[in-house]
């Protein structure tokens, strides 16, 4: 097989034998960030749609899942970084409830490659655990993720709290991940937030975002 097709299908299959010797070779050949995101990211795409459709079952979701991270890992030393500092600090997590945070691992790596400094809460965070950390970090932004359509509600309710809090107007607040519609955020949860609220498809536009935000 070709080696995008290789590094895809260890993905898929969630089979860790001779990754890094794989992943050294696409280095030589593509930056790491190309790699994660045209390949490594193409194989989760599938993943999640033969789970999605009962052809796949979760513990093998979770080897894909265990893969995608030690091939991030490999690949992150190699991602090109900023010479920039102290640009800002966002205070990210995974919502309540929702343990996905392959994305919001990468939101952070990008991030930080990029002169930002990251809180990263990590998974299944209530809001009294994230709006603390944003006062103890003095955190110029708050970055919630969730995969789960669970979790869309619950990024709701924590932005009604902020407002109750009268957090508002200090906090503005990236959503991302898979269940959220650019719709949702920049229309519904844009007319209930005090404060400023915007949707990143990707770890890339989060970057944008907090540059516009707070650059
Ligand atoms: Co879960 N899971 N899962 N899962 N899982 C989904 C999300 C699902 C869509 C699969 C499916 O049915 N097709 C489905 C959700 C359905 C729904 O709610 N409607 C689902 C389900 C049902 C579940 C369980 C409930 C299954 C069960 O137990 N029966 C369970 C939930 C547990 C819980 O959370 N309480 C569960 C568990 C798991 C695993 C543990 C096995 C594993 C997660 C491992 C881990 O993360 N450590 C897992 C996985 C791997 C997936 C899929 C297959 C892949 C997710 C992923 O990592 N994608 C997923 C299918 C899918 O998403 N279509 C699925 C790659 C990742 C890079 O993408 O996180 O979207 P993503 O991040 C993107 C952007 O969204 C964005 O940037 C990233 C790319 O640059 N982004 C941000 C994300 N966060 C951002 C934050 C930002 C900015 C951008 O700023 C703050």
């Amino acid at each position: 097989l070709p080696l995008e097709e290789r590094l895809r299908r260890r993905i898929i299959e969630g089979e860790r034998n001779g990754l890094e010797a794989d992943l050294e070779e696409a280095l030589t050949e593509r930056p790491a960030l190309e790699i994660v995101n045209e390949t490594l990211l193409a194989g989760m795409k599938t993943v999640g749609e033969l789970f999605g459709s009962g052809q796949m079952q979760l513990p093998f979701v979770l080897q894909s899942a265990e893969v995608m991270k030690t091939a991030v890992a490999h690949l992150e030393p190699h991602m090109e970084k900023t010479d920039e500092d102290g640009k800002g600090t966002i205070v990210l997590a995974t919502v309540r409830g929702d343990v996905h945070d392959i994305g919001k691992n990468l939101v952070d790596i990008i991030l930080s490659n990029n002169g930002y400094n990251v809180v990263n809460l990590g998974i299944k965070q209530p809001v009294n655990a994230i709006l603390e950390a944003a006062a103890e970090h003095r955190a110029d932004v708050i970055g919630m993720s969730g995969l789960l359509v669970k979790s869309t509600v619950i990024m709701k309710e924590n932005l009604e709290e902020l407002n109750a809090r009268g957090m508002a107007a200090d906090y503005p607040v990236i959503l991302g991940g898979a269940a959220l519609t650019r719709a949702y955020v920049e229309q519904d949860l844009h007319e209930i937030y005090d404060g400023e609220v915007r949707y990143a498809r990707d770890a890339f536009e989060g970057l944008r975002l907090m540059d516009a935000l707070i650059g």
